[in-house]
Formats: structure tokens, sequence, C-alpha cells
């Protein structure tokens, strides 16, 4: 048994307040910030609330349906070593604006972040908690003595951005979606009045996605779409556009939400059986990988998969031996960037800090002890951690930073709430923007609304990068990385950029590729024919 267990009972309270609210617990108003004020010696600074939610388990646990005792919020299960290194960025990412003279030099950012576990009803439920701040979710954000709440960043796929959206909207709350909420539908500010984004509109993604499919002469490709709004709209924008230029679709297939194996069968069979060798598939990669498991299974080889930016790097779906399925996918990956520091931030985890860490710890731990990777600190009786080893040896998606690319935007979507909290705090009185009398908001006690200004008008360059981000009507550039998965002499996949897009370019110039860097997975390699 692993020591960490014990901690875990005695930190029971702590994951109870932070994750499995119950239902019947009475009614308090306070505010669960924490503040990271290390290296300050100042706590006379203000201080303002940054809220966060990121999916960082895959799902909710199932209840026994029992309605004989006091119901409780459910527990989520499936760790998600990914998504927890994006919850870590929003964290590094306020460290660092925290450490700055430059921004919010006499504020200190702090945050509350929530676990949507991948479900709409946890992200309902959160940001209900985040706009009380109370243990029991009433909306009423205004109570408590506290420090003010900024805006939120993230919440899900897009379809718990929707559902989050909707709720805040109605308050002007802000709302940040980094990666979380791509789809076309929430471009409209008449539905989400306060939604922001870091990561493009996906309609610009369709385009790409059916300009490829033009560029090749393909007339005849399959697509498989996720069960939710991400893969709904992202196919049908896609398939609107290449329909309209005469090409086919050979099938439609829907990846399901909840495990159902025999739909997951049913889509091999239609796989198999398609004379469409071309397959485009918009999905999370928690939603797709399933089916790849069975597509190895069945050793379904001689398909070109056209990916969609969620599953293109994914280190689900990159699993040993996928080559010989995947290899010459290519796919849309959104803007990277390399984050200094983040990867010592990653590495420097305190399995102490929250409920979370100490689980990832856990999970980590145990895989070492189950022997693929070698113990980390020597001499520790097998099944015991002492929350001291060192993570530094650890192959795992979390630690990978080759790849930021959503992790970047959650980066960038902290920056410019931090970039607006500053425009707010540094208004010249009698120079401001509300209320017709050019008054100023108060950082100590601003309304969303007040802060949504400064929002829609942020206008920064993203630190070590020569990115300049402000939005358009809410959404950002829409730019993206064409990739390629080639087998390398390790008979691993790499991913290869072999061209670019930018949707704010003329028609003709948005997309570059050149097709000769292409590796295809076929044994000619040659551009497949489509039939
Ligand atoms: N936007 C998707 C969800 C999503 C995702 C991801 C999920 C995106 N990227 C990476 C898991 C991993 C992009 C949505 O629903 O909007």
């Amino acid at each position: 048994m692993c020591l960490m267990e014990i901690i875990r009972f005695l930190l029971g309270l702590c994951v109870f307040f932070y994750f499995h609210r119950s239902v019947s617990a009475e009614a308090t108003c306070k505010l669960k910030a924490k503040f990271n004020l290390s290296g300050y010696k100042n706590v006379e600074k203000k201080k303002v609330v940054i809220g966060g939610m990121f999916p960082v388990h895959k799902r909710i646990a199932s209840s026994d349906g029992n309605t004989s005792r006091v119901p409780v919020s459910s527990g989520c299960e499936g760790f998600n070593f990914r998504t927890f290194r994006w919850t870590q960025t929003m964290l590094f990412a306020i460290n660092e604006i925290n450490k700055r003279n430059d921004i919010l030099p006499n504020t200190d950012l702090g945050y509350v972040i929530y676990d949507s576990c991948f479900t709409i009803s946890k992200a309902v439920e959160g940001t209900l908690t985040y706009l009380s701040g109370q243990d029991e979710a009433v909306p009423n954000y205004r109570c408590g003595t506290g420090a003010p709440l900024a805006a939120l960043v993230g919440a899900g796929g897009s379809d718990l951005s929707i559902a989050t959206a909707r709720i805040l909207g109605l308050y002007h709350f802000p709302q940040v979606g980094c990666y979380s909420s791509s789809c076309s539908a929430l471009e409209s500010k008449f539905q989400f009045p306060t939604f922001l984004r870091t990561i493009p509109n996906d309609k610009h993604q369709s385009t790409a996605m059916a300009q490829l499919v033009l560029h090749f002469g393909w007339t005849w490709v399959g697509t498989i779409a996720a069960d939710d709004d991400y893969g709904k709209y992202g196919i049908k924008d896609f398939k609107e556009q290449v329909e309209e230029a005469g090409v086919c679709i050979s099938f439609s297939e829907t990846l399901p939400k909840v495990s159902s194996p025999e739909d997951i069968q049913r889509i091999v069979q239609t796989v198999v059986e398609a004379t469409a060798k071309i397959i485009v598939v918009f999905s999370s990669d928690v939603d797709l990988s399933p089916l790849i498991v069975e597509l190895l299974r069945h050793n379904v080889t001689n398909r070109t998969w056209i990916a969609s930016e969620a599953w293109v790097t994914s280190a689900l779906i990159n699993q040993p031996d996928v080559s010989s399925v995947l290899g010459g996918t290519l796919g849309f990956g959104v803007k990277r960037a390399n984050i200094p520091g983040l990867q010592h931030h990653l590495l420097d985890l305190d399995p102490y800090d929250d409920p979370l860490a100490e689980e990832f710890w856990e999970l980590q731990m145990a895989e070492e002890v189950n022997g693929t990777l070698s113990r980390p600190v020597r001499g520790i009786p097998e099944g015991l951690c002492t929350g001291r080893e060192s993570l530094a040896q650890l192959n795992n998606t979390y630690l990978d930073v080759s790849q930021l690319r959503i992790t970047y935007s959650v980066y960038k979507a902290v920056y410019a709430v931090a970039h607006a909290l500053h425009n707010l705090e540094h208004c010249e009185a009698g120079k401001g923007p509300f209320n017709g009398k050019k008054e100023c908001a108060d950082i100590t006690k601003f309304e969303p609304w007040q802060l949504m200004y400064y929002l829609k008008n942020v206008h920064f360059k993203v630190p070590n990068t020569d990115e300049e981000l402000y939005f358009d009507n809410g959404d950002v550039e829409a730019f993206y990385d064409i990739i390629n998965w080639q087998i390398n002499s390790n008979g691993e996949i790499s991913y290869i950029t072999v061209g670019r897009y930018n949707g704010s370019a003329a028609p003709e110039d948005r997309m570059t590729i050149v097709n000769d860097s292409i590796v295809w997975n076929n044994e000619v390699l040659q551009p497949p024919r489509s039939v």
C-alpha cells in the first residue's frame, strides 16, 4: 500500500471541498482561492482571483442510482496527464506574471481551479460554484468579502464551454476558452456575449481540411466525428464545402461518447468495407482512442487519415505500434511555441499541493513500481513513495514540452486576462471608458462587464514569441501547421510540418503545402487516389 493512501485519507476533507461537494453541505460564503505569494514581502498587494476549468479527468464515475440517501456530486475518474499539464501551465503563467514588475505590479493573481471531468454537468456545477464562491452551487458571485473574481479560463470541449458560457453570459462574466472551445457555434456574440478564445475558430479548420482534400483531387472520402459540438459542427462545415465542390462522402460515422464496443465494431467494419481510403476525423483524442485500438487489432492499413487539431499531436493516439495504421496521417495543429521555464515548473510539482497533484503523483509512482520505468529514487521499499521522488526521469505526456500548442493557448489566455486587469488598474482618472462619464473601474471591486471591456480590447506581444495577440470579435487569427506523421528510423512517429494554413490571408494564399515533403502510408509512397 502506498503511503500516499494515508495522506489521501488525511487530505480527504480537502478533496471533498474541491471536487465532491455535497449537495446538502451548509451554504457558507467563502472563497477557496489559493494565492501564490512566493517571493513576495509585500503582503499589502491587492489581489484578484482567476478561475480555471480543465477536464483533468476523462469522465464522471457512474452513480449507483440509489435514491434512498443524500445525493452527492459524482466523483471523477480516468486521470488525463495531458490536461493536467494545461492546468499546471495556468499556474505557471500566474506565477510568472506575479513575479513581473511590468504587468500588474501592485496586484497579485490568485486562482481557483475546477475539474470539469470532460462532462457538461460537472462544468455547470463548477461554474455555479465559481460564481457563488460557495461550496454549494448557488449563483451569487457578489457575495463574500474576498478578492474580486476575474475571468474564467477554459471549460473543456466546446460543449462544456457552451454550457458554461450561457451561465456566465447571464452575469456578463468574461470567459476565455483556450483549447476548449474552437467550435464555430461559439462565435455568436448574440448567444455568448462574454466568450473569447485563444484558439482559432474551427470554421477555418474545416475550410482548411476541405482545401486539403481538393488540393489532392480526392473525390471520395469517409468522415468520422465525435458525438459533441466539436465533431458535429466541424464535420458539417467540412462536408458542406467539399460537397459543393463535387466530392462525395462515402460514409459518415459518429464516435460514441460513452463506451460502446458494438458501435466501435460497427465503425471498424465500415472503414474496412468502404472503398474510400481517405478518412477525415474530427474528434478529441479521448473519444477517438477506442477506435484506434480496434483498428490496430484488425490491422486496418493503407488508409490516409486526416486529423483535426485535437488529436494530431496526441500521445494518447500516438501509442507504440500505431505507425502501420496511422503513419502518413495529415492534420492541423494550432500555433506552437516554446515556453521557457515551463518544464522546470512541471518538474517542480509538489505532491502535497492539492488533490490533483497528489493523484498524479500516486499514479506516476504506481507506474514506476509496476516496472516499465526505472525507479527514480532507489532504496525505497516497493510500493511506498515519499513525495520526494524525482519526476525528471519519467517519460510522460505531462512532461513532454515538445509540442506546446494547446498548452500555449492556455498560457496566452492567462496573459490576456492579466493584461486586461493591468489596463483596468492603470486607467487614468477622468479618461476612463465607462458610463459616458469617462469613469474608470477599481481593481479592488470591479464589475465583470468592466473587465470584459478591457479583455475585448487587449493587444499585446506574447512573451518570448513574436506573436501579437488581440481579439477580433472574440476570435484570434486562424493559423495552423499542416503536420504529417512520418515514421523515423526507430519506427516511431515524428510530427513533420509540411505546410501551413493562414485563415486570414486572401483565399488563394491561405494554404501552402510542400507535396514532396509528405510521406504517405502506402506501398508506392504516392498521394493516395481516393477510390
Ligand atoms: N477544441 C475541441 C476540444 C479539443 C480537445 C483538444 C480535446 C480541442 N483540442 C485536445 C482534447 C484534446 C479543440 C472543442 O470541443 O472545441
